[in-house]
Order: C-alpha cells, then sequence, then structure tokens
C-alpha cells in the first residue's frame, strides 16, 4: 500500500497552531503526526490530535445534505441532494426577506476552524445578503480590553522569551491542557533552574507540573494584583527610573488607589493570606526576569478587563520590560499580518446592520425585536452546547417559526435542532491560510483528502448560497485557493516577499513585529497608561464579579478537560472515555455539608436552570468552589441540559465578553 506524506496545519482554536505531517494510503488519513520542523509544535501533539484521523474517518461523520422530518430537537432527519438544499435555503430567505427585511437573519459562528479563509468564508455573503452581524466575542475580548487600556496597540512580546526568564507564572492558564507547548516551554526553563508558579482556581494538572500552586478565589486576581502592588510600592521594591521613563499614572494610583489595597484587605477578595500576598510581591519584584503567561480563565468575569488591566501594570512598575525573558505575553495579535478584508468584504454591505452579541444567543432568538430573529445560520460553531444560557438558546432554537441551517462535521446539539443540515468538511479536506494566536507564525496548507461522502466546505457553500441567490458578482467565483493567495501575495509591515514562497509551499513562516514590543509603548500617550481617562474607571480598582451578589453559596468553574476543545472531539469514543462523564468536583467539605457521596448524581441549581452531574469529592477543589471539566454533547450525559444552562448572558465590563466563569450554584442529592 503507497502511503504518501502531507503538511497541513491543526485548524482548532488553540494557541499554537501545529504543523500536522498526515499519512495517506488510499485517500485516506491513516496517521498524524507532529512536524519536528515546526517551531512551536517540535513533533509534540497534543493528546486530542494524535488521531485526528479517527475524528475526519469517524463514522459518525455527516455525510449528506438533511432535512428535518421530527419535532425539532428530536433528530430525525431524511437526506437530500445538494441542489435541494441551497433551492429551499435561498428560496425560505427570499420570502423572509421580502416580508422582514434581511436583518431577520442571523449567522451564527465562531472558531470550528481557525483558518482565515473556512473560518470568515460567510462574512462577504452575508454582509451582501444584509444580514444581522454577529459580535464574535464569547471567548476573550476582555483580554485583549484590559491590555488595550494600560499597553494600547503595542504587540505582546516574544513567548519563547520564557526561556530566559527566571521566574515564570502561569497565571490563569491550564498550560497542561490548553497550552501544551507553553507547558513544554515552563518545564524546560524550570529544568534550566527558573522557578515555575501556577495561579488558579483550583489544582489543575498544570499546578501539579509547577514548583508552586496558587488558589485565588474566582475572579479575586486584580485584588491579589493590587496586594503585590501595594507590597511592592510599601518595600520600595519599584523600578523608579523605568517609571520615570515609561509609565503615566503610577503616582495617581499611589495615591488614590494602592493604600487601600492592604494585603489584609485583598486577602478577603482573592482569598490567599495575607502573607502569602507579600512574599509572592516580595519573589516577584526581587526576580531578575518574572515572566506572565496570562491565560483566559480570569477574563470571563464581570471584572475581566479589569483583572488584565491591573496585571499588566506590576511589569511596569518593576521594569521588568527591559530584561530579557521579563514581562507579560497575554497571546498574540496578527490581524494585520494579511489582508483580511478582501476575505470579510465589509464594502459588501451597503450600511453597517445590527449587532447581535454571540454571548446573548438565548436573548436574541427570544426576545430581540424589530426585526425578529426568523432564520440562524450555523456554521462552524456548536451554539446549543457552548453559548451561555443554554434553557434561553433551547427556548430560542424550539421556535417553530424559526428557519434554522447548520453546517457541521457530526450531529451536534445544535444540528439536532436544524431544519436543514448541511455536511462540512474537516480541515483534511480543504485549503486554508493559518496564522497562530500563541506565537508569530503562520502556514497555508491545502487539502490532503477527498471531501467524505458529499461534505463541502464553508467557502463552497457559501458560493453555493450565492449562486443560488442568483448573485453574479465575481468575487463568488473564486476557490479558496484563489483567496489565499491574494492573502499571501499582500506585503504587508509583517511579511517580507520571500515569506510567499514558503507560504505556498505550505512550510511554516515566521512573521515579523513592525515594532519592538518591548520599548515602543502604541499607546495614546507613547507611555504605559496605568491612568487612562479615556476608561470608564480611569485607574485601575478593585471590582466585584456579577455572581458574587447572585446568592448561591458555590462558585462555579466550568473548566477545560485536555480530552476535548469546547464542545469538539466528543465523537471520539477513546478521548470521551478518558473524562468518563460529566462529573462535579467538590471538596470533601462542602459535600459532608450537603450529605453527599462520591459518585453520586447531583443536580447544581441557579436562577437559570439545573444541570445533573456525577459528584467526584476531590481535594483539587478549595471548599466554596465547585468544576466541572469539558462542555459535553447532551447525548452523553445523564440529564437533559450541560453545564452552560447555569452560566448567564451577561457581558464582561470590557469588550463585552462573556461571563461563563462567573457563576454560583447550590448542590443538591438527584431524586
Ligand atoms: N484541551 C483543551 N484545549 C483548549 C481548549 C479546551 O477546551 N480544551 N479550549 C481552547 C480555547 S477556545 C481557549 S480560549 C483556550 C483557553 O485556555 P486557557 O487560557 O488555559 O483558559 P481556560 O482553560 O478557560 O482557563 C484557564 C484556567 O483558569 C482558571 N481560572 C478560572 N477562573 C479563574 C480566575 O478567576 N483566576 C485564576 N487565576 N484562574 C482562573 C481555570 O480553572 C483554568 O484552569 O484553550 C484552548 N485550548
Ligand atoms: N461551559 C463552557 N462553555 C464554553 C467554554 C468553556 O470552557 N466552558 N469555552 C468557550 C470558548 S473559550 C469558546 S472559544 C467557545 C467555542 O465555541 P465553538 O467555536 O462553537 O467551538 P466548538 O464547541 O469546538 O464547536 C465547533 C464546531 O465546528 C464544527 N466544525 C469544525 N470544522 C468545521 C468546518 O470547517 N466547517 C463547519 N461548518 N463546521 C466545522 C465542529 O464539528 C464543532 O461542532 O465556547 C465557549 N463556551
Ligand atoms: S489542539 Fe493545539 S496543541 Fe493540539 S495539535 Fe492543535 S494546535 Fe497543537
Ligand atoms: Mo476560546
Amino acid at each position: 500500500m503507497l502511503t504518501t506524506s502531507h503538511r497541513s496545519v491543526c485548524p482548532y482554536d488553540c494557541p499554537d497552531t501545529c504543523g500536522l505531517l498526515v499519512s495517506v494510503a488510499e485517500g485516506c488519513a491513516v496517521s498524524v503526526a507532529g512536524d519536528p520542523a515546526h517551531p512551536v509544535t517540535r513533533g509534540l501533539l497534543c493528546s486530542k490530535m494524535k488521531h485526528y484521523e479517527q475524528t475526519v474517518h469517524s463514522p459518525r461523520r455527516l455525510k449528506t445534505p438533511l432535512i428535518r422530518c421530527g419535532v425539532k430537537g428530536e433528530g430525525k432527519f431524511e437526506p437530500i441532494s445538494w441542489e435541494d438544499a441551497i433551492k429551499l435555503i435561498c428560496s425560505r430567505w427570499q420570502e423572509l426577506i421580502t416580508r422582514y427585511g434581511a436583518e431577520c437573519i442571523l449567522p451564527y459562528s465562531y472558531a470550528g476552524t481557525m483558518g482565515l479563509v473556512q473560518r470568515n468564508s460567510g462574512h462577504p455573503f452575508f454582509h451582501k445578503l444584509g444580514a444581522s452581524r454577529l459580535e464574535r466575542t464569547i471567548c476573550s475580548p476582555a483580554k485583549d480590553a484590559g491590555w488595550k487600556a494600560i499597553m494600547g496597540d503595542t504587540p505582546a512580546m516574544q513567548p519563547n522569551e520564557i526561556g530566559e526568564s527566571d521566574l515564570v507564572i502561569l497565571w490563569g492558564i491550564n498550560a497542561a491542557a490548553t497550552s501544551i507547548h507553553a507547558m513544554r516551554d515552563a518545564q524546560e526553563a524550570r529544568r534550566r533552574g527558573a522557578r515555575v508558579w501556577a495561579i488558579d482556581t483550583y489544582r489543575t494538572p498544570t499546578c501539579e507540573a509547577v514548583d508552586e500552586a496558587f488558589i485565588v478565589t474566582p475572579g479575586g486576581d486584580g485584588a491579589l494584583a493590587l496586594g503585590m502592588l501595594h507590597v511592592i510600592e510599601r518595600d520600595g521594591l519599584l523600578d523608579n527610573a523605568f517609571i520615570a521613563a515609561n509609565v503615566s499614572g503610577f503616582e495617581e494610583l499611589s495615591a488614590q488607589i494602592l493604600p487601600d489595597c492592604t494585603p489584609e484587605l485583598m486577602s478577603a477578595l482573592c482569598g490567599l493570606p495575607p502573607e502569602i500576598i507579600e512574599r509572592m510581591a516580595c519573589e516577584y519584584a526581587a526576580a531578575r526576569a518574572p515572566f506572565i503567561r496570562l491565560g483566559s480563565g480570569l477574563t470571563r468575569y464581570g471584572n475581566g478587563a479589569m483583572t488584565v488591566r491591573t496585571i499588566s501594570c506590576l511589569p511596569a512598575v518593576i521594569g521588568a520590560w527591559t530584561k530579557p525573558g521579563g514581562g507579560i505575553f497575554i497571546g498574540t495579535s496578527t490581524g494585520a499580518a494579511f489582508p483580511l478584508q478582501r476575505v470579510t468584504r465589509e464594502d459588501f454591505m451597503t450600511e453597517p446592520t445590527r449587532l447581535v452579541s454571540m454571548n446573548q444567543l438565548g436573548d436574541a432568538l427570544t426576545e430581540l425585536d424589530a426585526p425578529r430573529v426568523m432564520s440562524l445560520y450555523v456554521y462552524h460553531s456548536n451554539p446549543a452546547a457552548i453559548a451561555p444560557d443554554q434553557n434561553a438558546v433551547i427556548r430560542g432554537l424550539e421556535r417553530e417559526d424559526l428557519f434554522t441551517v447548520v453546517h457541521e462535521r457530526f450531529m451536534t446539539d445544535t444540528a439536532r435542532y436544524a431544519d436543514i443540515v448541511l455536511p462540512a468538511t474537516s480541515s483534511l479536506e480543504q485549503a486554508d491560510l493559518f496564522r497562530c494566536y500563541g506565537g508569530y507564525h503562520a502556514q497555508r496548507c491545502d487539502a490532503v483528502i477527498a471531501p467524505i461522502g458529499e461534505s463541502k466546505s464553508n467557502w463552497d457553500v457559501f458560493r453555493s448560497l450565492a449562486v443560488g441567490m442568483g448573485w453574479n458578482h465575481p468575487f463568488f467565483r473564486q476557490s479558496a485557493s484563489d483567496l489565499i493567495e491574494q492573502l499571501v501575495t499582500y506585503d504587508t509591515a509583517w511579511r517580507d516577499a520571500s515569506t510567499t514562497e514558503q507560504l505556498r509551499q505550505g512550510v511554516p513562516v515566521l512573521l515579523n513585529l513592525p515594532t519592538d514590543p518591548k520599548r515602543i509603548w502604541l499607546t495614546a500617550s507613547g507611555r504605559i497608561e496605568i491612568k487612562n481617562e479615556r476608561e470608564a474607571e480611569p485607574l485601575p480598582r478593585p471590582l466585584p464579579t456579577h455572581a458574587a451578589t447572585d446568592g448561591f453559596p458555590l462558585r462555579l468553574q466550568p473548566a477545560t478537560t485536555p480530552y476535548a476543545l469546547n464542545s469538539s472531539f466528543y465523537e471520539r469514543d477513546d478521548l470521551r472515555t478518558r473524562q468518563a462523564c460529566m462529573h462535579l468536583l467538590m471538596n470533601r467539605s462542602d459535600a459532608e455539608l450537603r450529605g453527599l457521596a462520591d459518585e453520586q448524581a447531583v443536580i447544581a441549581a441557579n436562577d437559570r436552570g439545573q444541570v445533573t452531574f456525577t459528584l467526584r469529592i476531590s481535594e483539587q477543589v478549595p471548599a466554596g468552589t465547585v468544576v466541572t471539566e469539558g462542555v459535553w454533547w447532551r447525548e452523553f450525559i445523564a440529564g437533559e441540559r450541560g453545564v452552560n444552562a447555569l452560566t448567564s448572558q451577561r457581558l464582561t465590563d470590557g469588550g463585552r465578553g462573556s461571563t461563563l466563569y462567573d457563576v454560583t450554584v447550590e448542590v443538591r442529592a438527584a431524586e
């Protein structure tokens, strides 16, 4: 049997954007390995992608378009042809547009694939249609908002400086699960003598792999950082020369805020004893080159942006930015590296249409008016599982008068509510161009196998829909490869011309940073702005979370698992069995207080919903917090609802992000 090897790229929403080597025999992907030549991957793949071929060739893959023949949500469908499916969708949309206007159509997509073309390929179509626009803010826009408030447009430092640090802080990041290459880097630094800390809300696998773990109250990190700033100033550990030359607003912070941020006062908010806050401050300030790798966990709260902004003051006041290996890494945004507007085509909109937050899909489908949402088109996202306030989302999806189309690889919770399901290709069946958000590289790839069944890529479906709508615009006659070619041939400050050929050949390319991220502060004043008058809150200060006043006694952490990525990978029996079932981790003292036993069925409830879990008594979680990992598909859980029946549609303080981790519940035995 002839086996050929092909380069590809991991398409999932993960900071590392790994290079893959895919072996193909008789038209099938037979194995997948990490590319040893890829700068981040260096041969190491996560447990999810080691057998990606099992996802690609899963017997669960959707192979033909389907039309609903049961009640909504029941999951009963019959096959139809692509031609009929496209005709049906377009004629239904034309009727709805005539009756309600095009804004009654709402696209919903996120990050099933991160490729620049396939991910964004609905934009030109929906812009031309005049549909409502989706505000894609479910992940961590509060992180960007918090960074921007103090650092402006300053790009992130190089993540590999971690190797030169003597104190690495993994803050609100479960690197062992979500960023395995950052974890490897931290461990390499540790072997070279650096100390590594983790700051989390429960003892994750990351906490087990570091020198010291600090367990904080959910949403309490801003208070921790303020307590550290208080100590650093009080004890004269500031880098006054760096502050004088580079920072504005520290005097005001020092005069107006820090006096009230003693370790004693901040201890009550962050849950760490005052002496630990003191020690963390002193060791942080004494380190030669402390490197903070900031995750997204701590951003999904009503105070998330403020938390990031406050933590970002730390390297500024001790001058960590001047040392190789010192600073804070929040993730790269390389949006300007490729001319994305050539794909998204905002110019196809005659006027800006209504923006609907993806975090408030429940309200959008049940309450929004003028016009009411009459059709939902979902592609590469699974909102029935991943969006907050699942009960509201499902009430919307159950509406008989809502025309729902879902383009998917699998029969997800969302696809079950569709009127029409369209089968989607996997990343091995489509061409794309990727840039990563955990570093500064980019890579393009071609399809390495033919589409499974009749599946089509996002871009190809939108081309068909454009034809179905009777549009003649040449833009929609292009192939995905034509679009990629336009992206890679356009010169930007981030790339020199020599990279175009490398990209064409599918090899990973390193992008250039147009400015020095550790010297040139791209803010309005040209300084690091601890005080920022343009913000609603001009200075960092302790802000409460939303759930602090909700009145339920236990904080719920919907956390990540190494064996899934959001709701992706639940098609894989091998990975799902590693997770066993949808557990709720609880401290023994909380279980005893409620008379609950290990492995018992329990119900966690709050004002929004109730969810059945299997209890796991665990010393991983502190008293007062309960944790569940993964975003399970309904078909694999005991009850009717997943964890997001407990989360809320409230938004973050900056960036209009989701507050998926800002939740409280009570837990009782299931009857
Ligand atoms: N295996 C796996 N990998 C993934 C994902 C996945 O689901 N599984 N998801 C992908 C996506 S979309 C994203 S955005 C990234 C996210 O990756 P990360 O940035 O690691 O974010 P999370 O895993 O959401 O949260 C990180 C940690 O923050 C902790 N945390 C929660 N609240 C707080 C808090 O208030 N303070 C502190 N200090 N810690 C807190 C959580 O317990 C968790 O251990 O990972 C990506 N990679
Ligand atoms: N409780 C809880 N909720 C969460 C999170 C959490 O940690 N806990 N994480 C949140 C975060 S950080 C994020 S980013 C969001 C992520 O939310 P989503 O972006 O919706 O992510 P997934 O759940 O991975 O669903 C992606 C879907 O896209 C499909 N897909 C993959 N490739 C393609 C393709 O090329 N075309 C099409 N049409 N479909 C494709 C996959 O089969 C999969 O069903 O979820 C959020 N929700
Ligand atoms: S999910 Fe992340 S770590 Fe795993 S292969 Fe993809 S990019 Fe690499
Ligand atoms: Mo995310």
